[in-house]
């Protein structure tokens, strides 16, 4: 297979170069991505990736919604490198017989990293393909030992009004954001640390973050600290913000539109021509079954 940027001098070694040549390389020396454990990362193509070319890095880097570093997508990029993240701590609270507070180094080791491609649907019309490194949120919250009160998860990012000066106004922070407990559960729902087989950059997310690849982009809460699971279904960021255009489900769903433009076709990063958007974002498959019985009009 051709290097993903035929246009690039072949000199030109970036992240995305190593990371593209990697997974060559694995797959040429007959390594079944099953055999590669923790922390090493798949070289196939597994059950959960998508078949589809990854945005390049820079564009993945340079057109961010992340409102604690500016309202545009190019203020994450100028903005989000100052921010130190490390030493961090991600807590898990609330409805659990085992709360804990991990060390990010000490989250890093006591769960098996994987790579996954995943196709990601910005609520504002805009999608991409991008090659996560994480592991499932299940192993998390089942190592937290949920109690029966528990029905819902509920994120919280960092905030700080110092390190954060360039937040955009129009949203509360810290930013908040939250999924049913099964939702949570499901196997493509991931605990992000990684982006090309690299760290997270600090524009998407750093040191930490959750992906939720079958609902609108900001249900992908990043920079998380703290998952406090709950009886009760929490407040969310868009929801506060804007209730009539921004529900708690979000699914992906190219039927509803959004009160201000169409949901029925995206742009991917990098392409000229919009394509159509899939229902939840095409891990129907996969989920649906999760809504059956909701009238998905009313819950969006
Ligand atoms: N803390 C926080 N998380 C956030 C956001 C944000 O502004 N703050 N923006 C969300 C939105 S709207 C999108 S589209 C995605 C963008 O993720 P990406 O920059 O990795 O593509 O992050 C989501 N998570
Ligand atoms: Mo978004």
């Amino acid at each position: 297979m051709a290097s993903y940027r035929s246009d690039e001098p072949a000199s030109a070694i970036t992240p995305e170069h190593l990371w593209a040549n990697r997974r060559e390389f694995l797959k040429a020396m007959g390594v079944a991505a099953a055999a590669l454990a923790a922390p090493a990362l798949a070289g196939g193509r597994g059950p959960f990736d998508v078949d589809e070319k990854p945005t390049s890095l820079q564009d993945l880097t340079h057109y961010n919604n992340f409102y604690e570093f500016g309202p545009d997508k190019g203020d994450p990029a100028e903005n989000a490198g100052a921010l130190k993240t490390r030493p961090w701590t991600l807590s898990i609270e609330g409805e659990v017989a085992k709360p804990k507070t991990y060390g990010i180094d000490e989250l890093l080791k006591a769960f098996p990293q994987e790579e996954r491609i995943y196709r990601f649907r910005c609520v504002e019309a805009w999608s991409a393909v991008m090659p996560w490194t994480g592991f499932p949120l299940a192993a998390l919250l089942k190592k937290a030992e949920p109690t029966a009160k528990a029905k819902y998860a509920a994120f919280t990012s960092f905030y700080d009004a110092k390190a954060m000066s360039h937040a955009a106004s129009g949203i509360g922070y810290p930013y908040v954001e939250g999924l049913r407990l099964d939702e949570a559960m499901h196997p493509l729902a991931l605990v992000v640390t990684g982006l090309y087989g690299k760290p997270l950059p600090n524009t998407n997310g750093a040191p930490v973050r959750i992906v939720v690849p079958w609902k609108y982009g900001f249900k992908s809460a990043k920079c998380i600290v703290k998952i406090r699971l709950a009886a009760d279904q929490p407040p969310t960021t868009w929801n506060l913000a804007k209730p009539e255009e921004y529900g708690f489900y979000s699914n992906v769903n190219p039927e509803v539109d959004h009160p201000r433009w169409s949901q029925a076709k995206e742009r991917r990063l990098g392409e000229l021509f919009r394509r159509p958007t899939l229902p939840f974002n095409g891990y129907g498959a996969q989920v649906a079954s999760l809504y059956k019985g909701m009238d998905l009009k009313k819950n969006y």
